[in-house]
């Protein structure tokens, strides 16, 4: 059976607006094309409540999908229990099966696979819902196993207490499909698979390869990366030495004209690094901005300790802010009671401060 993994498309991502729509939907079209089945990895879309119109593109893109679809959430559009999530809501519109600690076979021409899922779980709670997992679900012996995820793994991103790839082997399925990641790696000899997202997002060196999908061949136990047609990234780094703000925009501006002739819709991100001439300042730097051209100034800079250097760090992991704070928020409500459940109310918090007193009005804490 020939299998398209795909993941992190990430819907609406505004700094990429139209390309999250258009790269995602070259990628399900081609795998609908190639393979028998197809899994979705989490992070469909970069809202935890996608706008209506988002929601449109979505249903246009699944609408049209006639293989059937295996998904996860992933951590953009977890919400906590009992409410409805933006990928269930398909399942809802019958456009894929939604799988959260639960498991079912598939058969294609007498061929029979078994698909288990967990959506995202904050990462400080991963290997307790991965041992529940293993108590619930047990892979069949005789039949191929994949095991879908959505979670960070110390291999790959740095953090504090993350699992290891090598954690999942004691669950016992024969291939894991892992999301979240945005750059295609592979672990345990081709066992860990990660596609990557659909749609740039960082603008990281790793992040200048190409964008696509996975093809797995689950009789010859091997795999492609497919790549789709997606917008170019390049990345250029330029070094100064006690420059004027006005030789500085002469030579950025030289190297954009080049590039652009090559490549006239490339994302160009240009990373200015080393020193200003003595008297200038880096907020004397006037270069012009186009959407598809970034400038990282870092021209003088300071090496800062402590904070700033830890902040920068987890934004280069992309460990969420927002996933910070409800585990920060965990942490100190930890074994106290309260009147409202915090995770819920967290959520609602940031729809708005409607949606919060509803939450409050609706129910009180399970723990009462
Ligand atoms: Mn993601």
């Amino acid at each position: 059976m020939k299998i398209a993994v795909i993941g992190d498309t990430h819907l609406g991502y505004s700094r990429f607006y139209e390309d999250s729509f258009t790269q995602a939907k070259a990628a399900f079209e081609d795998a609908q094309e190639k393979a028998d089945l197809i899994l979705f990895l989490g992070d469909l879309y970069d809202s935890r409540v996608p706008t209506l119109q988002v929601l449109g593109e979505a249903i246009t893109i699944f609408s049209k999908i006639k293989k059937n679809v295996y998904a996860i959430h992933g951590n953009h559009e977890r919400r906590s229990k009992g409410n409805l999530n933006a990928v269930e809501l398909l399942e809802k519109a019958g456009l894929l099966t939604h799988l959260h600690m639960r498991g079912e076979p598939f058969t294609h021409e007498g061929e029979e696979v078994f698909i288990a899922g967990m959506g995202n779980v904050p990462d400080d709670l991963a290997s307790k819902a991965l041992g529940r997992l293993k108590g619930e679900i047990t892979p069949p012996e005789n039949a191929f196993s994949i095991l879908m995820l959505h979670q960070s793994f110390k291999e790959y991103v740095y953090g504090e207490n993350l699992a290891s790839i090598h954690d999942l082997e004691q669950l016992g399925y024969t291939l894991y499909l892992n999301g979240h990641i945005h750059a295609t790696k592979e672990g345990m000899e081709g066992r860990f698979l990660i596609p990557g997202s659909t749609v740039l997002t960082q603008l990281t060196k790793e992040e200048t390869k190409p964008k696509g999908y996975i093809l797995y061949d689950t009789k010859e136990k091997t795999h492609r990366f497919v790549e789709i047609p997606s917008r170019k990234f390049i990345l250029e780094e330029k070094t100064f030495e006690g420059a004027t703000p006005q030789e500085v925009s002469e030579r950025i501006n030289e190297a954009e004209d080049a590039l652009r002739k090559e490549n006239p819709e490339a994302i160009i991100r240009f990373t200015l690094k080393g020193t200003l001439k003595e008297g200038f300042r880096p907020t004397d730097l006037n270069l012009p901005r186009t959407p598809n051209t970034h400038i990282d100034n870092r021209l003088n800079r300071v090496q800062l300790k402590g904070e700033m250097e830890k902040i920068r760090e987890l934004r280069k992991n992309n460990v969420p802010v927002q996933e910070l704070s409800e585990q920060k928020l965990r942490e100190r409500l930890k074994g106290k009671i309260t009147l409202f459940d915090p995770q819920e109310l967290f959520e609602r918090l940031l729809e708005g401060p409607e949606a919060a007193r509803e939450a409050l009005k609706r129910k009180p804490s399970k723990k009462l």
